[in-house]
């Protein structure tokens, strides 16, 4: 896809496909026969358009930099680098699941199919989204997404109790939220895999290790292994590579179908890298903290350039195909962000509502 130099990473800008990497990528998909059979019962039309769930969450964040460069909002969070890690879960879901996603992982509202104008509304703080303007962390109950909870962590347990409903109402769905590696030192992701594990519940936590909790090291942070919380907690668990759409969606697919079973929750470990900042703000502390070696491995596994190189390598897609895919997706990110920044004033909260919604002694 095209790279747009002001905006995005530098291992991004000049990204070329290595043969190294490539080969790694295709081993990966027929490393672990259930997920080889998964993937290989994708048609062209689920790859393509795991494709363009890459691209739209790439551009997505592309259009956000660009405001913040422009001035239209002060900072962003970024998933650049870890787009597979949300596109490849969404796509194993069915309709009537539930998600949550994490900021990072605000591609989910698009494959979730939430109007792309009230995915950049939550950024703008108008009145088009489910907070009213009020966050930005945003959703769209219609659709399955909950909004997630600003403290970090704190949505693990609310998913495992939508989970919870399932399994009481009989109802053959599965609920899946994101934390990250950081989050989940927190005492309400412990809370919540208990209690999902203890209650056999639908529910699927992936764990998104992307070895850094704003700016410290991963290494830092945990010593332990989260593999081993599967034995902890007394659920399943699976690692998957998070920089690979295929292994995302065939990990989860997976762990659905467990669930679906009755077979209660599965933790999954996504293991992938943030090329950037925390956010926009932090981006030179953040090339500071990791080595310029790490940052050009990951940078060669960009998510989005090796799909497409295995498209066209080993499925003999047309590059037209993917880049007509690409033109699509740019003008529906293009025309949301202007609807979105055309009604920021006049769709700006109304001050007298502040209190709505707010409950208190
Ligand atoms: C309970 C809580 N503590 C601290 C914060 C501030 N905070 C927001 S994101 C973050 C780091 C989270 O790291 P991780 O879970 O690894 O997610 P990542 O940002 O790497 O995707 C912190 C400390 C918060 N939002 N909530
Ligand atoms: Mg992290």
């Amino acid at each position: 896809m095209k790279r747009y130099p002001a905006y995005e990473f530098p291992e991004y800008v000049d990204w070329a496909p290595d043969a190294a990497v490539q080969a790694d990528f295709a081993a990966r998909i027929t490393a672990n026969p259930d997920r080889a059979a998964r993937i290989a019962a994708l048609d062209t039309a689920r790859l393509l358009d795991l494709y363009w769930g890459l691209v739209m969450a790439r551009l997505h964040d592309v259009q956000l930099k660009r405001w913040v460069k422009q001035g239209v909002i002060s900072k962003a969070w970024l998933g650049s680098g870890e787009e597979a890690a949300t596109v490849g879960p969404c796509a194993a879901l069915q309709a009537g699941d539930v998600v949550s996603p994490m900021i990072r992982n605000a591609s989910a509202l698009i494959e979730r199919g939430v109007d792309l104008q009230v995915c950049f509304s939550g950024y703008l703080g108008t009145t088009d989204n489910l907070t009213g303007g009020r966050d930005l962390h945003i959703g769209d109950l219609a659709k399955g997404v909950i909004p997630p909870i600003s403290h970090v962590g704190d949505i693990v347990p609310v998913i495992a109790g939508c989970a919870l409903a399932f399994k009481q109402t009989g109802q053959p769905n599965v609920a899946l939220t994101w934390t990250g590696d950081g989050s989940t030192a927190t005492g309400a992701v412990h809370e919540g895999l208990r209690v999902a594990a203890a209650l056999q519940v639908p529910f699927i936590c992936v764990i998104q290790d992307n070895q850094v909790a704003l700016g410290t090291h991963g290494q830092t942070h945990f010593k332990g292994d989260f593999l081993a919380y599967g034995a902890a907690y007394g659920c399943a668990v699976a690692e998957f590579d998070g920089n690979h759409v295929l292994d995302a969606y065939a990990a989860t697919a997976w762990a659905a179908e467990r669930c679906r079973a009755g077979e209660g929750p599965v933790i999954l470990v996504g293991r992938t890298f943030r090329m950037g900042g925390h956010a926009t703000h932090d981006e030179r502390e953040a090339r500071a903290l990791f080595d310029d070696a790490t940052y050009a491995r990951w940078g060669r596994r960009d998510p989005v350039g090796m799909y497409e190189t295995w498209l066209v390598q080993a499925m003999g897609v047309e590059p037209s195909a993917l880049q007509a895919i690409e033109a699509e997706a740019d003008a529906a990110i293009d025309g949301a962000a202007r609807a979105a920044l055309a009604r920021r004033d006049s769709h700006a909260p109304d001050p007298a509502t502040v209190l709505d919604g707010v409950y208190g002694p």
